[in-house]
C-alpha cells in the first residue's frame, strides 16, 4: 500500500511533469515562493530517496493499476481510484474510456486543427500543460494570495502581476495568439461554469481570482476526491463571490455593532484590559454567518471555546449576552454568590435565543476558560460530544462545536494537536469542528518568524485532512463566503475544517501595552491602515449600495444602545457567578436537600445478577470464539459471584452495573481501559475469529439500563482528560471515569488538573464528577510507574488543615459539599464499588480522585464480600482495624494509620511478627476531606497508644504532609503523631528492586514495632 501511495503522489506531483508545471515553483522571488521550492524539492528528493520503486518501472506498475480499476474500481487503493477518476493518468489508447463527462480531446479544434482529426502532439502538450497549471493552483495558489490586509507578506511578483509571470515561465511560450486558444476544461476544474472549453488568457485570470486573490484555498493535501471537487466547485464556480445588496447590507451592520462594541468599551473603559479584537472585527459577523449557515442546516446548539481575544464582542455580538451583564463586569462590583471568580475575558456563558435570520430556536454557549491558551478545546469537544449524546444525535447533525484560536497559540499549544486528533475517532468524535484563528500576525510581542517553523499557523490541521481557508480579514465578502463553505463542509462531510481569519492587531497585546517597542515596522503600518468597516462602507457607497448617511446611522443607533445599556449596569450593585455559567443542570439541584446522600447498597439479588452476566460469555458462545485466558477469567469470577465475594474488577462492575440500572450513564475512557492496563478488567470480549466482533457485557445488564460507553483513547492525557471533563459538565447523571495508564501520566494534563477539574467550580460555579482513576503504588516497577503523585492532589485541596468543622451526623457530606474535590486511596472492593456510586448520590457534583491499585487487583485477600456492598452498607472514610487489637484497644501500643495498599504489607509483617493483639492498622480511605471525626474517634479508642502515619512513599510525598497538620486538628493537639516511612526523595521510587525491598523492609519494621 505504501508503495502505491508513493508512486501516486508523484504522480501527481506537479515536479514530476517538468516541462509544464515549474512555473508556480519560479515565477516567484519572494521569499514566499522560495520556502514553497524548497518545499516542492524536500518533498520529492524524500520521496525518491526512501522509495527506490519509484525511480524504476513506476509506468507499467500504474499501468496495472489501471487496468485492475478499470475493472473494478474498488479493487484498487482510493488513491488510485482518485487519480484515475481525476483523468490525469493519460492510457495507452486501446485502453482510455470515454468518460461519461467529457468529451474527447479529438471534439475540440485546436488552432484550426480539423475537427474529429486526431490531435497532433503539441496540442496534446499544451493540454496537458494548461491541466497542469490548473492543478498548480488549486495546490499552491495560496501561497500567492493577497491574505494579508497589511501586505507585509505580499509576494513580489514581476511586473507585479502574477498572470505575467506565468507568460514568462510557460513552457510552450504562448504567443499572444496562444492566450486567446481555446483550451478543453478538465473534469476536476469548475472554472469554466458552463463552458467545456475557454480561452487560455481567461482560464489564467480565473484561476487568479479565484486562488491568489483574497482567498486561499489549502486542501488538495486532502485525500478524497470527492471532498477535493467539493472544494473546488465552491471557490471556482463563476460568480460564488456576488453578494445581493441585502447580504450587504447584513454584513455591514454586523461589521458595525462589532467595531462599536469595541470603540465604546475604549472610550468607557479606557483604562482596563479587555484584548479587543480591533484589526479582526470580522471575526464577529463570521461567527454569525457560520451560526446562521449551520441553523438552516439544522444545527440547533453552538458551544464554543475561545481565548481572549474578542471575548466580550463575541458574547456580546454572538450570543447577544445582555450588555449591562457585560458591562457590570467592569465595575469591581462584590458577587451576590458563591465562588471566587474569574476575569472578565475568561467567562463563559450559555443564551438560548431565537437566530433573527433563520427564525429557528439556538442555543449557544461560550465555555469558560483559564488563561492557559488552547486548554479548553478538548473541554469543548467533550461537552460537545456529550450533548449529542444525550441528544441522540449520532452524526452531530443538530449539535456542534466551533473553536476560536489565536494564531501563536493554535500553533504552538500541543493540545491543539491532540485535540485534533479525538477528531475521528468513534467515541470522541464531534462530527466536525469548525476552527476559526483570529491570525492578527503576532503572538504578545513575538513575530511568526520567531514562533512558528510552519508556513502557516494551521499547518496542524492538514494531519486531520482538514481544508483549510485562509482569507483576507480585510475583504468581508471573502470572509461570509469562506464561513458559509465552511458550515457546509462540516454539515456535508462531518468533519474538521479551519477558516484562518488573516487581520492584524490594532493596539499592543492589550490595550495598555505598547506595540511599537517590538513591533514598529508593522504598527507604522498599521498605524496608517483604515479599519475594515471603513474600508468596507466606502466600497459600497462607492458601489451605491447604501448611503453616507445610512452608515452613520447604523454607527449612531448601536452606539444609542450601548449607552443605554451602560447607564442600566450603573444601577446594578452585585454580579452574579451564576449569569455566567456555561452548563446549566436545569431541575437538577431542585427540590434537592444539600446535605442528603442516597444509600450506595444495593440489593444482594441485583448484584448477583450483574455478577452473573458479568461472568457470561455471550448469548451466542457457540458462535463467539473467546480467548481460552479469558474464558478461565469469565469462569473465575463465576466462582466469585458464587461465592458471593468480588474482586477489584468484579466490584467495579457492580458500581457499574448498578449505576446503569438506575438510567445512570456511565463512561470510562483512557488508555487501553477496555482491557485494563493491568489485564485485570476485560470489558470488551473480542472474537478471535472474526475482526471487530465484540461483546461488552456491561452493556446488556438490563433492557432498560442506561447506555455504558468503555473506550480506548488515543495516547493523550491532556486532550482526552480534557474531554472527559467537558463530557462530565453536560449532564449529572452520568459517571464519567478517565483512568491514567499509570497515575503519573496524568501530570501531562496538569493545567486540565489545576485550571479546570481543581478550580472549577470556584471560578465559574461550574460542578463536575469526573473521576480520575490513578494506579498508585510503589511496587518495584521504578520512579516512573509507582507514584500518581498525590501529594499534589492533596496540596490543592481546599480544607483547612487548622479547623475541626462542627461535629454532626451530617459532617462527611458537608465537608464534601464544602470542599473542591475528593482524593482517597480505597483497600477494598466494596469501598471503591461504594465510592463510585457516591458520586451519583451525593445531591452535588465534586471530582474524585482515585489512587488505584495495581498488585491489589489479583491480591486474595483484596477482595470483598457482597454483603459489604449490599443494602444498609456504605463508604467508609476510614476503616477501623477489626481484629484483636481492634476488638480489645485497651491492650493496643500502637495505632498505625495508612492508607492504601501499604495496609497488606502492614498486616502481613504484623501476623508474621504475631503483634495482631498490639498494633492496630487504622486505614484512612478518603483522605480529603479529612475525616477528623473518625481520626478522632479512632485515637480515642486507643486512648495510651502511639499513633504513627505509615506510607510507602517518601516523606515529602504521598499524603503524610497533608495528614500531620490535620491529625493534631483532630487531636486538639493533645497527642502526636509520627512519621514511619522512607526518607524524603527527589524521585518517587528507586530503579533498584533490592533497594526497594530494602526499604520497605526498613518501612514494615518501623511501622511493626512496639
Ligand atoms: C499556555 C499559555 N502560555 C502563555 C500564555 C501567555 N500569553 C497570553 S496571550 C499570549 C499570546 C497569544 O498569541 P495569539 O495566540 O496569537 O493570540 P492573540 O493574543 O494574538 O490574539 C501569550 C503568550 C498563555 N496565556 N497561555
Ligand atoms: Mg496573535
Amino acid at each position: 500500500m505504501h508503495r502505491a501511495h508513493t508512486a501516486f503522489s508523484l504522480a501527481l506531483s506537479p515536479m514530476a511533469h517538468k516541462n509544464f508545471a515549474t512555473w508556480l515553483l519560479k515565477s516567484s522571488s519572494s521569499q514566499q515562493m522560495a520556502k514553497v521550492t524548497a518545499a516542492a524539492a524536500v518533498r520529492t528528493y524524500n520521496s525518491a530517496a526512501a522509495e527506490p520503486f519509484a525511480n524504476g518501472s513506476t509506468a507499467s506498475y500504474v499501468e496495472e493499476m489501471y487496468n485492475a480499476w478499470l475493472r473494478d474500481p474498488t479493487s484498487v487503493h482510493t488513491s488510485w481510484d482518485a487519480y484515475f477518476r481525476s483523468n490525469s493518468y493519460v492510457s495507452p489508447p486501446n485502453l482510455a474510456p470515454v468518460q461519461a463527462n467529457t468529451l474527447p480531446l479529438t471534439a475540440f479544434n485546436f488552432g484550426g486543427a480539423v475537427a474529429g482529426a486526431a490531435p497532433d502532439s503539441k496540442t496534446i502538450d499544451d493540454h496537458l500543460a494548461v491541466q497542469a497549471i490548473i492543478r498548480s493552483y488549486q495546490i499552491r495558489g495560496h501561497n500567492i494570495a493577497h491574505l494579508d490586509p497589511l501586505e507585509i507578506n505580499t509576494p513580489e511578483l514581476p511586473g507585479n502581476s502574477s498572470t505575467k509571470s506565468i507568460y514568462a515561465n510557460f513552457s510552450f511560450e504562448p504567443s499572444e495568439q496562444d492566450m486567446d486558444r481555446q483550451f478543453k476544461l478538465p473534469s476536476t476544474t469548475f472554472i469554466g461554469g458552463d463552458e467545456a472549453s475557454l480561452p487560455l488568457k481567461e482560464i489564467l485570470n480565473r484561476l487568479e481570482n479565484v486562488y491568489c486573490n483574497k482567498i486561499g484555498v489549502e486542501f488538495m493535501f486532502i485525500n478524497s476526491l470527492e471532498q477535493c471537487n467539493w472544494i473546488r466547485k465552491r471557490f471556482e464556480t463563476p460568480g460564488v463571490l456576488n453578494f445581493s445588496p441585502e447580504e450587504k447590507r447584513l454584513i455591514l451592520a454586523r461589521l458595525t455593532r462589532a467595531t462599536g462594541f469595541e470603540a465604546f468599551l475604549a472610550k468607557k473603559y479606557s483604562s482596563e484590559k479587555r484584548f479587543g479584537l480591533e484589526g479582526c472585527e470580522i471575526m464577529i459577523p463570521a461567527l454569525k454567518e457560520i451560526i446562521d449557515v449551520s441553523t438552516e442546516l439544522g444545527v440547533e446548539s453552538v458551544i464554543m471555546g475561545m481565548p481572549h481575544r474578542g471575548r466580550l464582542n463575541t458574547l456580546a455580538n454572538v450570543c447577544r449576552k445582555p450588555l449591562n451583564q457585560i458591562f457590570t463586569q467592569f465595575a469591581g462590583l462584590e458577587a451576590a454568590d458563591d465562588g471566587s471568580g474569574d476575569v472578565k475575558y475568561h467567562l463563559g456563558t450559555y443564551i438560548e435565543r431565537l437566530n433573527r435570520v433563520t427564525n429557528k430556536n439556538i442555543r449557544l454557549a461560550v465555555v469558560a476558560n483559564p488563561s492557559h491558551l488552547e486548554a479548553v478545546d478538548p473541554v469543548v469537544q467533550g461537552k460537545t460530544r456529550a450533548e449529542q449524546f444525550y441528544r441522540g444525535d449520532q452524526e452531530g447533525k443538530k449539535v456542534m462545536s466551533i473553536l476560536i484560536h489565536g494564531d501563536a497559540a493554535f500553533c504552538g499549544q500541543g493540545v491543539v494537536y491532540e485535540t485534533m486528533h479525538l477528531s475521528d475517532l468513534p467515541d470522541y468524535t464531534t462530527h466536525g469542528t469548525i476552527h476559526v484563528v483570529a491570525n492578527n500576525q503576532i503572538g504578545f510581542t513575538t513575530d511568526p518568524r520567531f514562533s512558528r517553523s510552519s508556513p502557516y499557523c494551521t499547518d496542524v490541521a492538514r494531519v486531520v485532512n482538514a481544508p483549510i481557508f485562509h482569507v483576507n480579514a480585510d475583504d468581508p465578502e471573502a470572509v461570509m463566503h469562506v464561513c458559509k463553505v465552511a458550515a457546509e463542509w462540516r454539515a456535508t462531510f462531518h468533519k474538521d475544517c479551519v477558516i484562518d481569519l488573516v487581520g492584524y492587531r490594532r493596539n499592543g497585546h492589550n490595550e495598555i501595552d505598547e506595540p511599537m517597542f517590538t513591533q514598529p515596522l508593522m504598527y507604522q503600518k498599521i498605524r496608517k491602515h483604515k479599519n475594515c468597516l471603513d474600508l468596507y462602507a466606502d466600497k459600497l457607497i462607492a458601489e451605491g449600495t447604501v448611503t453616507a448617511e445610512e452608515v452613520k446611522s447604523v454607527a449612531a443607533k448601536y452606539e444609542n444602545i450601548c449607552e443605554e445599556a451602560f447607564a442600566l449596569a450603573k444601577t446594578e450593585t452585585h454580579v452574579k457567578y451564576k449569569d455566567w455559567l456555561d452548563s446549566p443542570w436545569s431541575g437538577f439541584f431542585e427540590g434537592k436537600d444539600p446535605l442528603k446522600v442516597a444509600p450506595t447498597g444495593v440489593k444482594e439479588e441485583t448484584l448477583i445478577h450483574i455478577g452473573n452476566r458479568f461472568s457470561s460469555p455471550p448469548p451466542n458462545a457457540a458462535e463467539f470464539v473467546i480467548h481460552k485466558g479469558l474464558l478461565r477469567v469469565l469462569a473465575a469470577r463465576k466462582a466469585m459471584v458464587d461465592e458471593k465475594v468480588a474482586d477489584w474488577a468484579l466490584g467495579e462492575a457492580m458500581a457499574f452495573g448498578s449505576l446503569l440500572k438506575e438510567g445512570i450513564h456511565v463512561r470510562l475512557s483512557g488508555q487501553d481501559v477496555e482491557r485494563g492496563t493491568f489485564s485485570h478488567r476485560h470489558h470488551v470480549l473480542h472474537h478471535q475469529l472474526v475482526d471487530k466482533a465484540t461483546y461488552n457485557s456491561l452493556q446488556h445488564m438490563y433492557p432498560d439500563q442506561a447506555p455504558y460507553s468503555v473506550s480506548n483513547s488515543s495516547l493523550s492525557e491532556y486532550a482526552v482528560l480534557g474531554f472527559e471533563h467537558g463530557y462530565s459538565m453536560t449532564n449529572p447523571n452520568a459517571l464519567v471515569l478517565w483512568e491514567a495508564q499509570f497515575g503519573d501520566f496524568s501530570n501531562t494534563a496538569q493545567s486540565i488538573i489545576d485550571q479546570f477539574i481543581s478550580s472549577g467550580q470556584s471560578k465559574w460555579v461550574r460542578q463536575s464528577g469526573l473521576v480520575m482513576l490513578l494506579p498508585h503504588g510503589m511496587e518495584g516497577m521504578g520512579p516512573e510507574h509507582s507514584s500518581c503523585r498525590v501529594e499534589r492532589f492533596l496540596q490543592m485541596s481546599s480544607d483547612d488543615p487548622d479547623y475541626f468543622p462542627p461535629e454532626s451526623d451530617e459532617f462527611g457530606v458537608r465537608q464534601l459539599h464544602d470542599i473542591n474535590w475528593i482524593v482517597a486511596n480505597c483497600s477494598t472492593p466494596a469501598n471503591y464499588y461504594h465510592i463510585l456510586r457516591r458520586q451519583i448520590a451525593l445531591p452535588f457534583r465534586k471530582p474524585l480522585i482515585l489512587c488505584t491499585p495495581k498488585s491489589l487487583l489479583r491480591h486474595p485477600e483484596a477482595k470483598s464480600p457482597f454483603s459489604e456492598m449490599s443494602e444498609g452498607s456504605e463508604f467508609q472514610r476510614i476503616i477501623p482495624d477489626n481484629g484483636p487489637a481492634g476488638q480489645n484497644p485497651s491492650n493496643v501500643k500502637k495505632v498505625v494509620f495508612c492508607s492504601g495498599r501499604v495496609y497488606y504489607d502492614l498486616t502481613k509483617t504484623r501476623r508474621e511478627k504475631q503483634l495482631e493483639g498490639e498494633i492496630a492498622i487504622v486505614r484512612v480511605e478518603q483522605i480529603s476531606p479529612f475525616p477528623f471525626d473518625l481520626v478522632k474517634e479512632q485515637a480515642n479508642l486507643y486512648k495510651n497508644a502511639e499513633l504513627v502515619w505509615a506510607q510507602e512513599e517518601h516523606k515529602n510525598q504521598g499524603s503524610w504532609t497533608y495528614v500531620q497538620p490535620r491529625f493534631l486538628t483532630a487531636l486538639n493537639h493533645s497527642r502526636d503523631v509520627s512519621y514511619v516511612g522512607r526518607a524524603c526523595g527527589a524521585s518517587t521510587a528507586t530503579g533498584s528492586k533490592a533497594q526497594h525491598i530494602r526499604e520497605l523492609n526498613a518501612l514494615l519494621n518501623d511501622a511493626i514495632s512496639t
